[in-house]
C-alpha cells in the first residue's frame, strides 16, 4: 500500500490518497465522518475544534459503498475556508488587500518546539505561516480518513480491531495493566479523556483545568491495541522490514511525539531476562505466550498475540504564557508569537495513533497475504492460518 496527503490547516481542504487496496473492502462518506468527528473529542481542545467542521468528499476508487481497487482519494473539506481565502490563496493575491487582513500579519517570533524556525530557515521564509501550515496536525484528519479504509480492510480480512485509549495525561497516569478491549470503545469515546478507569479521567480533567489557568500546555502518553492480528506480519528478515520499526516509525511520524514503546518498551531494559519475555506455553488454543510483554511482536514479526504500542506526546508548542524567542526580523528576544490554541490534544492523538497502525498493518497484510478482491485475500489469510505446520 502507498498513501500521501496533501493540504495546509486553513486551506480549501486536506486530500489524502491510498493506492494497493483491493476491491471489495467497505468504505462510506459516514464511516469516515464518524471516525473524523471521534478525532475532535477531548477534553482541552481549543475554540477552533467547535466551529469548524470536516466534510467528506470521496473523489475516486469507491463506487456503492465498496472499494473497486482502483486508488482511493478522499477530500476532507474544511468550512473555515472562507475565511482564509485570501490569506491562503494559491493564486496571488493584490499586496494591499492581503496588507488589510490581520490574519495575514506576518508571524516573525517563532514558537519553540515547534516547527516554526527551523521550517523558516530550511526553505527560506521570513515567516512562519508557510511552515506551520503544513506543520500543523490539522493534517491528521487526512490521516484518520484514510485509517478508516484501512481498518475496514483488516476486518474484512483478518477481523482485526483496534482500539486505544489515553494512559498518562502530565502527571496523571491510568492504572498499569488495564487494556480496554473493542466492546469499549462506546465508552471510551464518551469519556472526555478516552480513559477507561473513572479516578484517572477526573485526574486527567484536573490537570487540564489546572493546565488552562496556568496558560500552558500539557502532553501524555496514548496506548493502541490491536485484537485479532495473525502471526507473521513483518519480518525479521532485514530491518525496514520488522513491523516494530514501521510501527515506530509510522507513530513517530505525527505532529508532536516524541517517544514511542512496543509492549513494556522502556521497562524492558530495567528488569531482567527472567522477567522481560513471555513463556512460550502449550494450550487447548495452540501455543500460545503466558504474558504480553513484548506486545505481541518479537524479531519484527506479529506473534499472533495482542499488539499493543504507545506513543508519547509532548506538550502543544502554542503556550498560552508565551515561551522566550526571537522576533527574527528584529533579531531581538521576544515572546513567541501566540493566537489560541489547544490545552491538550492527547485524546485525539489516540485517535490519530489508532489511524496509523491500521494503515501500517494494512500495508504488513496487503503485504503477505496479496489479493486483488477482499474475497481473495480472506482466502489467503486462512490458507496460511489454517496450514501452519507449528501451532
Ligand atoms: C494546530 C493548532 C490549532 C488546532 C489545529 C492544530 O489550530 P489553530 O492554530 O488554527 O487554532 O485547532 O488542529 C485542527 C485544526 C484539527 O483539525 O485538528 C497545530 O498547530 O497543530
Amino acid at each position: 500500500l502507498r498513501w500521501l496527503t496533501a493540504g495546509e490547516s486553513h486551506g480549501p481542504a486536506l486530500v489524502a490518497t491510498l493506492e494497493g487496496l483491493p476491491s471489495g473492502v467497505p468504505v462510506t462518506t459516514e464511516m469516515v465522518a464518524d471516525a473524523l468527528a471521534r478525532r475532535r473529542l477531548g477534553y482541552g481542545r481549543g475554540a477552533r475544534m467547535k466551529f469548524e467542521r470536516d466534510e467528506v468528499t470521496f473523489l475516486g476508487g469507491v463506487r456503492h459503498g465498496l472499494s473497486l481497487g482502483s486508488p482511493v482519494a478522499i477530500m476532507v473539506g474544511n468550512t473555515e475556508w472562507p475565511k482564509w481565502e485570501q490569506v491562503m490563496s494559491a493564486d496571488p493575491v493584490d499586496p494591499a488587500v492581503l496588507a488589510e487582513l490581520a490574519r495575514n500579519a506576518p508571524l516573525t517570533r517563532p514558537r519553540p518546539g515547534h516547527a516554526d524556525l527551523a521550517g523558516m530557515q530550511k526553505y527560506g521564509f521570513d515567516e512562519a505561516r508557510p511552515v506551520l501550515e503544513r506543520a500543523s496536525a490539522r493534517e491528521t484528519a487526512a490521516r484518520v480518513a484514510l485509517g478508516t479504509v484501512a481498518r475496514s480492510y483488516l476486518k474484512e480480512t483478518c477481523g482485526i480491531e483496534i482500539v486505544s485509549h489515553v494512559v498518562e495525561l502530565g502527571s496523571a497516569k491510568a492504572p498499569q495493566g488495564v487494556v480496554p478491549v473493542p466492546g469499549d470503545v462506546e465508552r471510551l469515546d464518551a469519556d472526555p479523556v478516552r480513559a477507561l478507569d473513572e479516578g484517572a479521567s477526573k485526574a486527567m480533567v484536573a490537570e487540564i483545568d489546572q493546565a488552562h489557568k496556568d496558560g500552558d500546555t500539557l502532553g501524555g502518553v496514548v496506548e493502541v491495541l490491536a485484537y485479532g492480528v495473525p502471526v507473521g506480519l513483518g519480518s525479521h528478515v532485514h530491518w525496514d522490514r520488522r513491523l516494530d520499526a514501521r510501527l515506530a516509525a509510522a507513530l513517530m511520524g505525527i505532529q508532536a511525539i516524541k517517544g514511542v514503546e512496543v509492549g513494556d518498551g522502556f521497562e524492558l531494559a530495567r528488569v531482567p531476562g527472567s522477567k522481560a519475555h513471555d513463556e512460550i506455553v502449550p494450550t487447548d488454543d495452540g501455543i500460545r505466550r503466558s504474558s504480553g510483554r513484548s506486545g505481541g511482536t518479537e524479531g519484527g514479526l506479529t506473534t499472533g498475540e495482542l499488539l499493543r504500542v504507545r506513543a508519547a506526546m509532548k506538550p502543544i508548542a502554542t503556550v498560552p504564557r508565551a515561551l522566550g524567542t526571537v522576533d527574527v526580523t528584529t533579531g531581538e528576544p521576544a515572546k513567541a508569537h501566540h493566537q489560541r490554541s489547544d490545552v491538550c490534544a492527547v485524546p485525539a492523538a489516540g485517535i490519530v495513533a489508532e489511524a496509523m497502525v491500521a494503515l501500517v498493518l494494512a500495508d504488513a497484510v496487503a503485504e503477505k497475504f496479496g489479493g486483488d478482491s477482499v474475497t481473495e485475500t480472506r482466502r489467503n489469510v486462512r490458507g496460511f492460518l489454517d496450514n501452519l505446520a507449528i501451532r
